[in-house]
């Protein structure tokens, strides 16, 4: 299981799934829905994104989920968690929540180093580059920098 929220993916996310595709039988990445946090994209666009780039996985899917994580993992018979690390920064919290998955339901979590390419993407600095009109072309697949392209899009004057 690849959770996150994946508003929107970026080549880190997908560096991460297509490593993973790569180690066991089944991949899925499951996108968190959030009703306290509304994004820059739905639920919906950020799956229909992520099915786009990675159909050629031939073991991936990729669907939603609501509330605890470890639930999701239990009824889609996920028993191992892969997140990717790119700074110490990031372990702290993940160590926390690896923790609190394999207390409450068993649930194991791999930690997966990030490729030093993109090591400092997030999905923020992504949509915060996009919105002042920077390049985003290396930091996400052509379809997401369309998508926030058009999303961002300056309205007419
Ligand atoms: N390089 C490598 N990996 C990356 C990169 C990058 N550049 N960017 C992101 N990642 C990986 C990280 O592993 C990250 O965890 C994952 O991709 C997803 O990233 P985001 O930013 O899309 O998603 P988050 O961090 O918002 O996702 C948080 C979860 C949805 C996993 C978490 O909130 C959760 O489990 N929520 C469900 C409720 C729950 O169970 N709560 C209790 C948790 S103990």
């Amino acid at each position: 299981m690849c959770p996150g929220s994946f508003d929107p993916v970026t080549n880190g996310h997908l560096d991460i799934v297509g490593r993973a595709s790569r180690l066991f039988d089944e991949v899925i990445v499951g996108v968190l829905v959030n009703q306290s946090k509304s994004g820059l994209f739905t639920v919906e666009e950020r799956i229909e994104m992520l099915r786009e780039v990675t159909v050629s996985y031939g073991n991936v899917r990729v669907e939603s989920f609501r509330g605890l994580l470890v639930d999701f993992c239990r009824a889609q018979r996920a028993t191992v968690l892969i997140k990717g690390l790119r700074a110490v920064s990031d372990f702290d919290y993940e160590l926390q929540m690896a923790q609190m998955n394999i207390g409450l339901a068993g649930v194991e979590t791999l930690f997966m180093p990030t490729n030093p390419l993109y090591s400092f993407l997030s999905s923020s600095l992504v949509k915060d580059v996009a919105k002042w009109g920077g390049d985003v072309t290396p930091h996400v697949p052509d379809v997401v920098r369309e998508a926030l392209k058009a999303r961002l899009a300056p309205p007419p004057a």
